[in-house]
């Protein structure tokens, strides 16, 4: 059935769905590689991400330091960081910053969250309607929605009869709530949930954490900056830019490669020790490699962090629910924490161990769970996460080829090209998607570049080198980057694990690890490299 209005609005040559990180940026390349571009967005500004979390204690656990755009040095030089790690609104202001730097906005339709988008195979062109009507034809269509933005809400019973208010901590109020002396409940104890629950602790009432999984914490080590390190930290803007793109996880800091047993004991603490020191993703992301290879090695560093988190605990009857036990350190994202260990030692902070007595339902007055006991609240905070990866994608009703769905064709197998195009879809690009590390195992901002500065350029070579300016991967092609992710994922402690990373979050989806794991500069030298070979692998019409 072919859906194409008789009358089209628009037509452009390209389309960016989200303006975050990846969408801005985006939108400046292909502006100036000459297509004429619009973004459509559904928030009412610009931040992606940073616009819609704004929840307490929202804050990047990645060092300003790496956490920004490299493309432009005047930027570089004139954005001050406050922050080693900033909290969410200096996140949205420096994205502000650039949406007004580059004169971005002007061809930004906010509010406008896009419905679907369908290949006509006749003119070669994608038609993307948003929910104002507003409908655009365009050769080329971008997502660039993010692999954390299609909020997860469990299914518990009883939502509707709650007398409270129920808020998920994405689609937090932008004018703030006031939860001053009230009993709010935080479901969920993932990054988010921390974040929240050491913001919250010393401000609400009665704060009861409803915690399913334990989770390894590294205390962050944040402070505010001064001038003096912004100028060292700026010195080390060219060597900085160079390493991120080849690193395992687009830090400036690599893995250790060499052999656990080859190192001596004592050095290996040391290094442990000076990693934990350093109170960042080192911890994760510099540690051995065999880490995450080997279940021994894996579980003398998980007892490592469990010791550390041990120190931290001053009620002996919330250490054993506070230290994980049922995964290994690293194999789930391990969030960085400011007080979150601390803030059970306040009294009116209550763990409530959810795997022990699960939620059952919400009722009018608060959460019930199966032990017949009822917490009374004022608010509940939902802290459960994203449909992670493909969610944004499937929200939206893709059409590709001869009608078919992306959302169909995901619900089994979710199969891409080097996360890059999905056979079956010509001329749909897309970042953060299944089978690219940047669904979860790389630095957000590196690999957001690095995935559009390839789709930009393919764009160009496309429209250079096509007669109908066509690009599709072949089924072959896409198949085998299935097969090699598959296989790398398998020799990895992370893949056996159950999380949002291997999809286990949603009930009824493939369990396939969502991110490609063999490294985000060995992803994007594979990307290169099928640049170099003039696509090969994709067809090109
Ligand atoms: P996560 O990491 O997916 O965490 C969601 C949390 O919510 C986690 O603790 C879940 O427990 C919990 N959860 C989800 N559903 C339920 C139900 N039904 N009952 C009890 N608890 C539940 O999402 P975040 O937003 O914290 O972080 C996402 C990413 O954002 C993070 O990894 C960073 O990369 C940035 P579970 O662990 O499933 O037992």
């Amino acid at each position: 059935m072919n859906t194409t209005p008789a009358t089209p609005a628009e037509t452009v040559d390209a389309v960016v769905i989200g303006a975050g990180f990846g969408g801005l940026y985006a939108l400046h390349r292909l502006r100036e590689a000459g297509l004429r571009t619009i973004a459509f967005e559904a928030a009412s500004g610009v931040g992606g991400t940073w616009y819609w979390n704004c929840y307490p204690g929202a804050r990047t656990d990645s060092q300003s330091a790496v956490y920004q755009y490299w493309f432009s040095d005047e930027l570089l030089r004139d954005w001050d960081w406050q922050e080693r790690f900033p909290a969410q609104a200096e996140t949205e202001r420096y994205l502000n910053h650039v949406a007004d730097r580059f004169d971005l906005r002007k061809d930004i339709s906010f509010n406008a969250r896009v419905e679907s988008a369908t290949w006509d195979e006749r003119d070669h062109r994608w038609t993307v309607t948003s929910g104002t009507g507003r409908t655009v034809r365009c050769r080329y269509l971008v997502s660039c929605m993010g692999p954390l933005s299609d909020p997860q809400v469990p299914p518990f019973p009883g939502h509707e009869d709650f007398t409270g208010r129920i808020v998920h901590t994405a689609r937090w109020p932008r004018d703030g709530l006031d939860l001053k002396g009230k009993r709010v409940g935080v479901i969920g104890t993932g990054a988010t949930g921390i974040q929240v629950i050491q913001t919250l602790a010393s401000e609400v009432g009665e704060l009861y954490v409803f915690q399913r999984t334990a989770n390894y914490t590294i205390p962050m080590r944040n402070h505010a900056l001064t001038d003096d390190d912004r100028r060292r930290i700026r010195a080390r803007y060219p060597e900085i830019r160079k390493s991120v793109w080849d690193t395992f996880i687009g830090f400036d800091f690599d893995f250790d490669t060499r052999s656990w047993n080859d190192v001596g004991r004592a050095e290996r603490y040391a290094l442990l020790e000076s990693l934990w020191a350093d109170g960042s993703l080192i911890f994760w992301g510099a540690n051995f490699q065999e880490v995450f290879l080997d279940p021994a090695i894996n579980e003398e560093v998980s007892e490592f962090v469990r010791d550390k988190m041990r120190a931290r605990i001053r009620k002996p009857e919330l250490a054993e629910k506070l230290i994980p036990r049922d995964h290994g350190f690293g194999t789930r994202r391990t969030p960085l924490d400011t007080g979150y260990i601390e803030a059970f030692d306040r009294d009116n902070v209550h763990l409530v161990d959810v795997r022990e007595t699960p939620i059952e339902r919400i009722t009018a007055k608060g959460i019930q769970t199966a032990d017949g006991a009822e917490y009374d609240l004022d608010v509940i905070v939902l802290a459960t996460g994203f449909d992670a990866s493909t969610g944004a994608l499937t929200r939206v009703d893709v059409r590709g080829r001869d009608g078919l769905s992306l959302k169909d064709h995901w619900a089994s197998d979710i199969r891409s090209a080097m996360g890059l195009q999905v056979h079956g879809f010509p001329n749909l690009f897309t970042t953060t998607a299944p089978l690219a590390p940047s669904a979860a195992f790389c630095n957000m901002p590196t690999c957001l570049q690095q995935q559009i500065d390839w789709i930009v350029d393919c764009i160009a070579y496309v429209r250079a080198h096509g007669t109908a300016q066509v690009i599709e991967p072949t089924a072959a092609f896409e198949e085998q980057w299935v097969r090699h992710h598959e296989e790398v994922a398998a020799m990895t402690l992370v893949a056996k694990t159950k999380s949002w990373w291997s999809g286990s979050n949603v009930e009824g989806k493939q369990n396939r690890l969502l991110a490609y794991i063999g490294g985000a500069g060995e992803y994007r030298r594979a990307c290169n490299e099928v640049a170099a070979s003039a696509y090969e692998g994709f067809t090109i019409s």
